[in-house]
C-alpha cells in the first residue's frame, strides 16, 4: 500500500472514531426489556384459538362434568388455522390446550380427560401436536394456554393438583418444540364438578400455585418461553377483554404491588410510570362476542371498523394484540371470521402502504454530541437498531420534517428505542398548512410503538415536539402515512314503540332497505326516523359523497317492538323504573335488590300478547365501576301468569371479564309472560343491574 492509501485509511478511522466512539451511547433509563421480551414486542400480532369441549357443548365455561366423547371435530385442520393466521400477518398461535373444564387437547399421560377418550381419530389424535407442526410449516410460533383452574380435577384446591398441573406443564413444554408464550388465566377457583364433589372451591391464587416455583420450573425446561398473566409474569393483561390499551401505556408495572393485591386491574390498561419491572401489555379479544365458537354468533363477528379500532388501540398503543379465532365444530376457522380478518388485513395494508417522511428534510434542535451516529436520519431509515438521541441533559426537543411539496397525511407512527427503557411522557405534533403552524395532537407515552390516527391534513412541514421525558430522548422511528378514508357504518337504535333512528358520522349520508336486499346508492335515502313496530330486517350503509366511498352494510334484525310490554312484578319493592330493562335502549339500566338482601331476585314481564319464543337475552350494564352482574340465572315462561315452566337455567360464564349480551336458547314455546330470576351475582352480590331484556322470537313461515 502506498502512502496516500495509508492516509485515506487513517482518515477514515479518525472519522469513524470521532462519530461512533467519541460520543457515548445513552445509558439505559429505568427498567428495560430482556432479549426475550424484545423479541416478543416485535411479534405484535398473533392468534388465540379457543377450541375444546365447549365448542361442542355451546358453553363459554365447562363445569367439568362434560363427557370427552362430545369432542368430535369432523374436519380438523390445524394447517388451515396457521394459513389464516399467516395471511393476516400474525406471528404465532396460542392454543387452549386445557380450559377451565379440564379437558386436554393433547393425550396427557396424567389424565383420562383428554382427546384420547374422544371419538376424534379414534382417540389417537393430538391437537397440540398438529398445531405445533402446522406452525412450523408456516413459520409461526406456538403458544400455550393451560388453565390453572380445573373444574374437573378432584384434587383442585389441594396439593396434589399442583403436582398434576406442573406435570402437564412439563409435558407441554417438552414434547412440542419451542413455546413462545405460556398463558396463565386469571380466572381461578369457584364452583365445579371436582371429581363429583360438585362444590365451590376457593383458593388464594398467589399462595396456592406457588408461582415462584412454577416459573422456575418453566424457565429450567424452556428459558425462551415468556410467561404471561398471574404470578411474577413477563407480560401483563391489558385489563379488559375488548382488546384496548390505554392511550397512556407504560411497559412498566409495580409488580410487587400487584402481587400484594394492591393494584386494581383497570390500571393494567396504562401500566405504571413508576413501575419497577418491565411488564408490557398484551391486549386479548375475540373476533366474536364469545371466546368459544357458538353458531348463534355466526352473524355477530365484530364489524370491520371495530376490528380496525382494536388494531389501533392495541398495537397502536404500545400493546401486543392477541386476537381470538374461535375454531368451530368442524375444527376450522369459520368462514365469517376469515372474511372479517381479510378485510382487516386489507385495511391495515392500505393504511400503511406508503411511508411519507423518508423523503422529507429532517432536522432536530438537538443531536447527541452532534454525532452522525445519533442523527435524525435514523428516524426514517427503517432500521430498528438505529436511533436519534439527544444529549444527556436534554429531555425536551423538536424534530422538523420539511416536505418538498405539501403532503397529505393522517397517520403517524412513533417508536422509542426501548432497549434503553421507556422514557417519553408527553409529546405533541404540529403541521404547517398554508404557512401557518397548527397543533394537531397532544399525547403522552410512546414505548415500543405508538400510532396516531389524525384528520387528514395537507402539510408543508411537520414538527414533533417532545415536551416531557424521564431522561434524554432515544427515538428509533417516526413515520407518516395517508390512509384511505374508512367510512364507518351508521349507528342504529330502536325505541320501545318501534321507531328506528339511524345516524352516520360527520356529513355522510345514509341509504337503507327493509326488504332484505343490499342497499346501494339507488336505495332509499334516509331522511327521518323509520316507524317499524313489526319484526323487520333493516340493511343500512353510510356514504361519503365527497370521496364516493360507502361503509360496509349493517344488518339489524328486530323482533316485534316491545311497545306494550310491562314489568308487572319483581322481588324489588319499588320497580317504577324497571321499564328501563325493556325500553329498547341498551344505554339505560335498572338496578334492583338494594332493599331485598336475599337472593334470588326476580322480574316478571307481561309481553301483552302470546308470542312463540326460542330464547332470551340479558344485556348487562356496560359502564361504571359496579356493573352488578348476574352469574346464575333461571328463566321461566307462562301463558297465564300462574303456571310457570322453567325454560333455561345455568351460569353466565366469564361475564365478569367479558360483559357482552348473554343469549340463551331453548325449544320454541308459546308465552305471554316471562320471568327472569337472578340466583346469584358476581362477587356474591344481591344487587343486580339489567340494561336490557329481550326474547328471541321463533320466525314462523
Ligand atoms: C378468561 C377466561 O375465563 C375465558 O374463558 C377466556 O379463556 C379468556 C381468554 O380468559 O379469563
Amino acid at each position: 500500500m502506498n502512502y496516500k492509501g495509508l492516509l485515506i485509511i487513517m482518515l477514515a478511522f479518525i472519522q469513524l472514531y470521532s462519530c461512533k466512539d467519541a460520543v457515548a451511547q445513552p445509558k439505559a433509563y429505568g427498567p428495560t426489556p430482556s432479549e426475550k421480551q424484545l423479541k416478543w414486542h416485535e411479534m405484535e400480532f398473533y392468534a388465540f384459538v379457543h377450541f375444546s369441549l365447549n365448542t361442542f357443548t355451546n358453553k363459554e365455561w365447562g363445569y367439568g362434568d362434560e363427557s370427552p366423547e362430545l369432542f368430535n371435530p369432523t374436519e380438523l385442520d390445524a394447517k388451515q388455522w396457521a394459513r389464516v393466521a399467516k395471511e393476516a400477518g400474525m406471528k404465532g398461535i396460542i392454543i387452549t390446550a386445557k380450559h377451565h373444564d379440564g379437558f386436554c387437547l393433547w393425550p396427557s399421560e396424567y389424565t383420562e380427560r383428554s382427546v384420547k377418550n374422544s371419538p376424534w381419530k379414534d382417540g389417537k389424535g393430538d391437537v397440540v401436536k398438529e398445531l405445533a407442526e402446522a406452525c412450523k410449516e408456516y413459520g409461526l410460533k406456538l403458544g400455550i394456554y393451560l388453565s390453572p383452574w380445573d373444574r374437573n380435577h378432584p384434587g383442585y384446591g389441594k396439593e396434589e393438583y399442583i403436582t398434576y398441573f406442573r406435570n402437564q406443564l412439563k409435558e407441554l413444554l417438552t414434547n412440542y418444540g419451542d413455546v413462545f408464550e405460556m398463558w396463565f388465566d386469571g380466572a381461578n377457583g369457584g364452583d365445579g364438578y371436582y371429581g363429583g364433589a360438585n362444590e365451590t372451591r376457593k383458593i388464594n391464587t398467589l399462595e396456592y400455585y406457588d408461582w415462584d416455583e412454577t416459573y422456575k420450573m418453566i424457565y429450567d425446561i424452556s428459558p425462551n418461553t415468556l410467561v404471561w398473566g398471574i404470578g411474577p409474569s413477563e407480560a401483563r393483561w391489558i385489563g379488559n377483554e375488548r382488546g384496548r390499551a390505554g392511550k397512556t401505556n407504560w411497559c412498566l408495572l409495580r409488580q410487587k404491588d400487584e402481587l400484594a393485591g394492591k393494584v386494581h386491574y383497570s390500571e393494567f390498561m396504562n401500566g405504571h410510570e413508576d413501575g419497577e419491572k418491565w411488564v408490557p401489555g398484551e391486549a386479548d379479544v375475540s373476533i366474536r362476542p364469545g371466546w368459544f365458537y357458538h353458531e348463534s354468533e355466526d352473524d355477530k363477528v365484530r364489524p370491520l371498523e371495530e376490528m380496525v379500532d382494536i388494531y389501533y388501540e392495541s398495537i397502536g398503543r404500545n400493546a401486543n394484540l392477541l386476537l381470538n379465532l374461535p375454531v368451530d365444530k368442524r375444527g376450522l376457522v369459520n368462514e365469517n371470521d376469515i372474511a372479517r380478518l381479510k378485510e382487516l388485513t386489507a385495511v391495515i395494508k392500505a393504511d400503511f402502504k406508503e411511508e411519507l417522511l423518508a423523503n422529507s428534510k429532517v432536522s432536530a434542535d438537538n443531536i447527541r454530541g452532534n454525532s452522525e451516529t445519533y442523527s435524525t436520519d435514523n428516524l426514517v431509515d427503517d432500521n430498528k437498531e438505529t436511533y436519534w438521541a439527544t444529549d444527556d441533559s436534554i429531555s425536551t426537543a423538536s424534530v422538523l420534517f420539511e416536505f418538498e411539496r405539501p403532503t397529505k397525511l393522517n397517520r403517524l407512527e412513533f417508536q422509542e428505542y426501548i432497549k434503553l427503557g421507556q422514557r417519553v411522557k408527553a409529546f405533541n405534533v404540529e403541521v404547517k398548512v398554508n404557512g401557518k403552524w397548527e397543533t394537531i395532537a397532544s399525547e403522552t407515552t410512546i414505548g415500543y410503538k405508538r400510532i396516531l390516527r389524525l384528520p387528514r391534513v395537507k402539510a408543508e412541514a411537520l414538527r414533533v415536539n417532545f415536551t416531557e421525558s424521564k431522561s434524554s430522548l432515544v427515538i428509533s422511528a417516526i413515520k407518516a402515512y395517508n390512509a384511505p378514508t374508512l367510512v364507518t357504518m351508521p349507528k342504529v337504535t330502536r325505541d320501545k314503540s318501534g321507531e328506528i333512528t339511524v345516524e352516520a358520522e360527520g356529513d355522510n349520508i345514509i341509504y337503507y332497505t327493509l326488504d332484505g336486499t343490499e342497499p346501494t346508492v339507488d336505495s332509499q335515502l334516509y331522511s327521518k326516523s323509520i316507524k317499524a313496530p313489526q319484526a323487520v330486517t333493516l340493511k343500512v350503509m353510510s356514504y361519503n359523497e365527497e370521496e364516493g366511498v360507502s361503509s360496509k352494510v349493517k344488518t339489524v334484525n328486530y323482533g316485534k317492538a316491545k311497545g306494550k310490554w310491562k314489568v308487572i312484578s319483581s322481588s324489588a319493592k319499588d320497580f317504577k323504573s324497571a321499564d328501563r330493562t325493556i325500553d329498547g335502549d341498551r344505554n339505560t339500566f335498572w338496578t334492583f335488590g338494594e332493599n331485598n338482601p336475599d337472593n334470588p331476585q326476580e322480574i316478571v314481564i307481561d309481553m301483552t300478547e302470546t308470542l312463540s319464543i326460542k330464547g332470551f337475552s340479558y344485556f348487562p350494564k356496560q359502564l361504571g365501576h359496579d356493573l352488578n352482574l348476574i352469574s346464575q340465572y333461571e328463566f321461566y315462561t307462562s301463558t297465564d301468569n300462574k303456571l310457570w315452566v322453567k325454560q333455561s337455567e345455568g351460569e353466565f360464564s366469564n361475564i365478569k371479564n367479558n360483559p357482552v349480551e348473554q343469549l340463551k336458547t331453548f325449544n320454541s314455546v308459546k308465552a305471554r309472560y316471562i320471568k327472569f330470576v337472578a340466583k346469584s351475582g358476581i362477587d356474591d352480590k344481591h344487587i343486580f343491574s339489567i340494561a336490557e331484556l329481550d326474547v328471541q322470537e321463533t320466525l314462523e313461515n
